[in-house]
C-alpha cells in the first residue's frame, strides 16, 4: 500500500520562535562557512601546502638516511618496528606513519626552524599534534611539508587521528622539544 500523497497546501510558512531559530542556524552556518577562508589566510597553524610525490619505498629510505644520519646505527629501526629518538637538526627532517606507530621520536630545539617531511608507508593516518591540535592528512605515495618553528620546551604528542585499523587507537607517537 503506498502512502499518500500529503495535501497541496501542506508548506506552513515558519512564523514566530521557529522562524527566528531558522533565522539563527542558517546565520551562523554562514559565519562558520567564511571563518574557513579567514582562518586560510589569517591562520598562524596553516599547512604551506607544500607537497610532492614520492614512494613508500623511497620515502622509507630518506627516512633510515635521516634516522642513521642523526641516531648512529639506526638504520634498520623502523623495518624492525623499533622506535628511536632522533636529535634532528634544524632544516629539513622526517616523520613517518605506518600500522601503528609514527617514526622517529622527533627531538627539536625550541626557535629554530624545520621543515618536517611526512608520509605513510601502508595507508592513510591522520597527524595530530596535541595539546595544539593540529591536524594533517599523511597519505601514502605524498610528501607533505610541513614549516614549524616549535616555541616552548615540552614533549608533543602525536596521535592518530584517522582510522586505519584494528591498532588505530594505540597509535602515538611524540616530539620532544628542548
Ligand atoms: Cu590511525
Amino acid at each position: 500500500m503506498s502512502i499518500h500523497s500529503p495535501a497541496a497546501d501542506w508548506f506552513k510558512a515558519p512564523t514566530g520562535h521557529e522562524r527566528l531559530w531558522i533565522g539563527l542556524a542558517v546565520g551562523w552556518c554562514i559565519v562558520l562557512s567564511l571563518m574557513m577562508p579567514y582562518w586560510h589566510f589569517k591562520g598562524k597553524q596553516n599547512s604551506s601546502g607544500e607537497t610532492y610525490r614520492t614512494t613508500p619505498e623511497e620515502f622509507q629510505a630518506r627516512v633510515e638516511k635521516f634516522s642513521e644520519a642523526n641516531a648512529p646505527g639506526t638504520r634498520d629501526n623502523f623495518a624492525e618496528g623499533l622506535n628511536v629518538e632522533v636529535p634532528a637538526p634544524p632544516g629539513d627532517i622526517y616523520l613517518i606513519a605506518k600500522q601503528y606507530f609514527w617514526y622517529p621520536i622527533l627531538k627539536l630545539r625550541a626557535g629554530e626552524t624545520y621543515r618536517v617531511h611526512m608520509s605513510s608507508v601502508d595507508f592513510q593516518h591522520g597527524f595530530s599534534l596535541q595539546p595544539m591540535n593540529m591536524n594533517f592528512q599523511v597519505i601514502p605515495g605524498y610528501d607533505h611539508v610541513l614549516t614549524l618553528t616549535p616555541q616552548a620546551p615540552g614533549i608533543y604528542p602525536i596521535v592518530c587521528n584517522e582510522f586505519c585499523g584494528v591498532g588505530h587507537h594505540t597509535m602515538v607517537g611524540k616530539i620532544i622539544v628542548e
